[in-house]
Order: structure tokens, then C-alpha cells, then sequence
């Protein structure tokens, strides 16, 4: 297993869109530990497979207390929301030390192929959905900050190319 490294917001390679996984074979379980490791060791509740620059459809979510229920979603698909949405607070580690609110279905159907490439529906409800919603997102190229104000957005861009040039002093 290998921790692996994740883009930070802006980096343009978080916008790039993801490719359906198309074998679920010993490198997508290597890809799938090491997202797992990279997700705890970050104290994350989520991960996709673009934060760590792959992109292919896959996504790790654990949001028990425990941290001992890991959830693979490969090539996750919505089959059904619901009829509500609620803004919840949201963070990313793409985005390290923002949260702010984006509104998001109360609850999703999402239909997936777990590592063992089984295909399986997972019925989600309050943070499970609120994470696999956002982790879905990454997978199309988006980040949280792009339901925020352009104003937050460009606050939040230049509050993190700051941070960046004060690390590599
Ligand atoms: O995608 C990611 O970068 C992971 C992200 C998932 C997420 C958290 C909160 C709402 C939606 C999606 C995180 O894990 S951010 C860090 C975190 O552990 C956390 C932040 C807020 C609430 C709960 C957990
Ligand atoms: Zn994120």
C-alpha cells in the first residue's frame, strides 16, 4: 500500500473529467487500497480517484465513526434522488481549510460495482449522500467551490495560490 499525493484546488487537473473504469483487476485493487490509506491517513470521509490524479470513475467514501466501513463505488451511476435538497456544510481536502454550504438531493440511489466488481445499488441518506454527491462531482471535473459566489471562488483561488507559494519557500 502507498499514501498518495492529492491536487490542490486550483490545479486544472481537477477538472478533468473521468473514464469508466473498465476492468475491475488487480490495479484497480492496488488503486483502491492505496485511495483507502491516502482517505484515512487524511482524516477524510471521501475520495476520488481524480484528487490523487487518475481518471477513471472510482471513488472511496467511510463516514462511521469507527472508520471501518469503507465504501468503493466504481463507476458510480444516480438510479434515483429525492424530491428534496438541503445545504450542508461541505469540505474537501482539494481545498484544505475551506467549508462552506451547497445544497444537495436529502437522499440518492447510486448503483456501482464494488472491488470485487460486483454490481451493487447503495441507498444513501444524510452524510453518506451528501459525500457520495460530492465525490461524484469530482469525478465529472467539479470542485465543491463552483457552487460558491464567483467572489467566494476567487477569494478561496487566490487564498490557496498564496498558501502554495508560501510552502515551496
Ligand atoms: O472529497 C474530499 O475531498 C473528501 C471530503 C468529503 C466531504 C466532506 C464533507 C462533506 C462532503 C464531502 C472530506 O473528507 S473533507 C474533510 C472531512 O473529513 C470532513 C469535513 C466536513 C464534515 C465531515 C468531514
Ligand atoms: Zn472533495
Amino acid at each position: 500500500m502507498a499514501l498518495l499525493s492529492i491536487l490542490c484546488y486550483p490545479d486544472p487537473r481537477l477538472h478533468t473529467v473521468a473514464k469508466p473504469v473498465t476492468a475491475v483487476d488487480a490495479r484497480v485493487r492496488l488503486l483502491v487500497s492505496d485511495m483507502l490509506q491516502t482517505m484515512y491517513e487524511a482524516s477524510g470521509i471521501g475520495l476520488a480517484a481524480t484528487q490523487v490524479d487518475v481518471h477513471e470513475r472510482l471513488i472511496v467514501v467511510d463516514v462511521s465513526q469507527e472508520r471501518d466501513q469503507p465504501l468503493v463505488l466504481i463507476n458510480p451511476e444516480l438510479v434515483w434522488t429525492s424530491p428534496g435538497k438541503r445545504l450542508n456544510e461541505e469540505g474537501c481536502l482539494s481545498v484544505p481549510g475551506i467549508y462552506d454550504g451547497v445544497e444537495r438531493f436529502d437522499a440518492v440511489h447510486v448503483r456501482a460495482l464494488d472491488a470485487q466488481g460486483k454490481s451493487r445499488v447503495i441507498e444513501a441518506c444524510d452524510l453518506l449522500a451528501v459525500c457520495v454527491q460530492h465525490e461524484m462531482d469530482h469525478l465529472l471535473g467539479k470542485v465543491f467551490v463552483e457552487y460558491l459566489s464567483p467572489l467566494k471562488r476567487n477569494r478561496i483561488k487566490t487564498k490557496m495560490l498564496k498558501a502554495r507559494r508560501e510552502d515551496v519557500r
